[in-house]
């Protein structure tokens, strides 16, 4: 059907000249194609990876043969942010299409024992998209919430099955996380006296503690069934696959371990790529390819604290839990064969606008709630504008009383405040280290971010009056957003209960020894 498409499309664009005529033939053929069979919907999401990591973002001996050809064969951005430096506001974000502020999920991340999670009455691309018929499926790192009797669980958000650990992987004394071979310890230190990290299937604790080096594995053949099982079924599908790759302590089982130039960081995004090069070949096995759209990111900058064992912002200025560029731009790949042209793109784009291009590819109902992404459907298909002007940058613990830390505005992007963190910590860079306190900057600290993508230069005001009149304006820019922010209760602020920790053996004692099933 699509090749079919594809031949009538090549063959009338011989006679197409005009802009007009060629939008035409592209709402024919997308409604054509919509209307056959809806697209699917693959979302990888690695985890703290910055964006120097991938050889396709110039890193020298990353191996990653899967992201690559998908960079090689799809749409490359180059200025894709996420929406918050540290882990779940940013999942948050990129589930709802809005910022982390509004659906409640600051400050600082969810932890095992955490009473709140992602609000139920927020929706989710996966409530957007069962309506439908489509089928969906997250494996991995959930990080939105454990809650009571696992209420905040992806069954609970839209997802029809979950294979994962709902959590960072470091959130559980994982002392025993070895690489293989098994005499090469993979970890320096993790959480202690908090259970095991658990893996769940749907909302069942089926190991405790989850086997790392054999969780790739698990993950590989759970999204296949699932791909294969929906292909078979001819039912469109949604697989969100968040990797623990390439967070701290790393890991990797047999097929990546000690395989790549780069030690225990290269070796688990080598893993992450596996799954990758398996999820696609999947898709390619079931004929589903053509009508898949394949979109790869990462929740946050690299975790500058693991010196080595990190990962790398590349030429971006520091990393994880800072408003720097380090911080929140991201390697971005959207792939999609006949669809989508292979190239590169600096049209500004965010996983805030992943739910509304998701939402009109499938031709589904977007949430009546305020949304902060937009439909990036003209950039991946056309080539074309970005209709996002703006970021807007909170810092991993947002607030009030200080707002935005930072607005990009088209190539300009103004700092009112910068802070280190002890997750940047440890770079040459002294504004990246945990002793740079908050800072307020007024006038703000202006970088045009084209001619200095590294933030190293802040432009002079002074005699500049076009400077001052973009200045005027990203201020009344961030005055009229932050009027229109309205700070949903914070879910972290309802604290933290030793009872909710998950244990595959609830009645146990002592806690939390005890839960090993
Ligand atoms: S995160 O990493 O979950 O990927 O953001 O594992 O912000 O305090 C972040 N934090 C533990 C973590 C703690 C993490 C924090
Ligand atoms: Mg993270």
């Amino acid at each position: 059907m699509k090749r079919v498409t594809r031949r009538v499309s090549s063959v009338i664009s011989l006679k197409l000249h005009s802009r007009m005529d060629r939008i035409l033939l592209a709402i024919f053929l997308t409604a054509w194609t919509c209307s056959a069979s809806p697209p699917n919907f693959v979302l990888l999401f690695a985890d703290d990876l910055g964006f120097g990591d991938l050889g396709s973002y110039g890193h020298p001996s990353s191996l990653t043969p899967n992201l690559d050809r998908l960079a090689a064969g799809g749409l490359r951005f180059t200025d894709f942010y996420c929406s918050s430096p540290v882990c779940s506001p940013s999942r948050a974000s990129l589930l709802t299409g809005r910022y982390q502020t509004r659906s409640g999920v600051y400050p600082g991340v969810l932890y095992p024992s955490s009473i709140g999670g992602l609000p139920l009455n927020e929706t989710t691309i996966a409530e957007v998209l069962k309506p439908l018929g489509y089928a969906t499926a997250v494996v991995g790192k959930w990080h939105l919430g454990f809650g009571s009797k696992g209420m905040y669980l992806p069954t609970n958000q839209g997802f029809d099955h979950y294979l994962g650990i709902p959590y960072s992987h470091d959130m559980g004394p994982c002392q025993n996380l070895t690489c293989f071979p098994p005499d090469i310890k993979c970890l320096g230190t993790c959480d202690v006296d908090v259970v095991t990290v658990p893996l769940i299937h749907n909302e069942v604790i089926i190991q405790q503690p989850a086997n790392f080096l054999d969780l790739e594995r698990a993950y590989s053949d759970f999204a296949t069934n699932f791909i294969t099982t929906s292909a078979t079924k001819k039912q469109p599908f949604f697989l969100y696959y968040p990797s623990h790759h390439t967070h701290f302590p790393q890991y990797a089982g047999p097929d990546a371990a000690g395989k790549s130039l780069r030690g225990p960081f290269g070796d688990a995004l080598l893993e992450l790529d596996n799954t990758i090069g398996k999820i696609m070949t999947t898709l390619e096995k079931t004929g589903a390819i053509n009508n898949t759209l394949v979109l790869f990111t990462s929740d946050n900058g690299p975790e500058l604290m693991r010196m080595s064992r990190g990962g790398n912002a590349g030429l971006l200025k520091c990393g994880k839990s800072t408003t720097y560029e380090g911080g929140m731009r991201e390697p971005a790949i959207a792939f999609w064969p006949g669809t989508i042209c292979p190239g590169v793109t600096h049209e500004m784009a965010s996983t805030l606008d992943v739910l509304p291009t998701i939402t009109r590819l499938a031709g589904a109902k977007l949430p009546k709630v305020m949304l902060d992404g937009v439909d990036m459907t003209e950039i991946l298909v056309h080539r074309g504008k970005s209709q996002r002007e703006t970021m807007m940058f909170y810092p991993a613990n947002p607030s009030e009383k200080y707002g935005l830390f930072a607005l990009r505005f088209g190539k300009y992007k103004a700092h009112f405040y910068t802070r280190g963190a002890s997750h940047s910590s440890t770079t040459p860079d002294q504004d990246c280290s945990v002793f740079a306190g908050l800072k307020a900057h007024d006038p703000p600290l202006i970088f045009d971010l084209e001619a200095d993508p590294s933030e190293h230069y802040p432009l002079s005001l002074e005699g500049q009056p076009e400077l001052q009149a973009v200045l005027e304006r990203i201020k009344k820019v961030k005055e009229q957003f932050e009027a229109s922010m309205v700070f949903g209760e914070s879910q972290m602020s309802k604290g933290t209960d030793r009872g909710l920790e998950p244990c595959c053996n609830p009645d146990c004692s002592p806690k939390p020894d005890c839960c090993h099933c």
